[in-house]
């Protein structure tokens, strides 16, 4: 009787025992697995090139009146992956000269010339401008012409 008791004892006690470990076990595997799909997932994507068109618009109201330029950038963000190439088509149809200034490390500084003639160009001028976008951060962008209102935010995520 009292071996029996014990044996039946033991055969619950390592069955608790396989359960237990079992349930580790699986906690353990689960969390791997976790960390495997979570790294996955934030693998940094591969690189690629953006291209942008970026223009100068001439806002409807009197700059002289307003005191401020009536030009903006469209797009005024850039949002691109560290490691990617960015290539912008600088395009511009107004009448003055804009400028594509960019902060460093960066280090761009193009000017395009008013289009002619004024009011129904014939011609409009267009530059390309190209890097890798090897920092990450936030880097302005901005015309020398026309400040504040000229002026964007390049951000390169990674
Ligand atoms: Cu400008």
């Amino acid at each position: 009787m009292s071996t029996t008791a014990t044996t039946s004892k033991m055969a619950n006690w390592s069955v608790r025992k396989t359960l237990i470990v079992s349930a580790i076990l699986s906690i353990i595997l689960g969390s791997l697995a976790g960390l495997g799909a979570g790294t996955l997932l934030h693998m940094a994507p591969s690189s690629q090139t953006r291209v942008i068109y970026l223009i100068p618009v001439e806002l409807p109201f009197n700059d002289t009146i307003a005191g401020i330029p009536h030009y903006v950038f469209n797009p005024d963000t850039i949002v691109v992956n560290k490691g990617d190439t960015v290539l912008i088509h600088f395009y511009q149809y107004t009448d003055e000269h804009h400028s594509f200034t960019l902060a460093a490390p960066y280090s761009k500084n193009v000017t395009l010339p008013a289009a002619t003639p004024l009011g129904n160009p014939t011609s409009i001028p267009k530059m390309d401008i190209t890097f890798v976008a090897a920092t990450s951060g936030l880097f302005v962008y901005h015309c020398q012409f026309h400040p504040p209102t000229m002026t964007g935010i390049l951000q390169v995520v990674g």
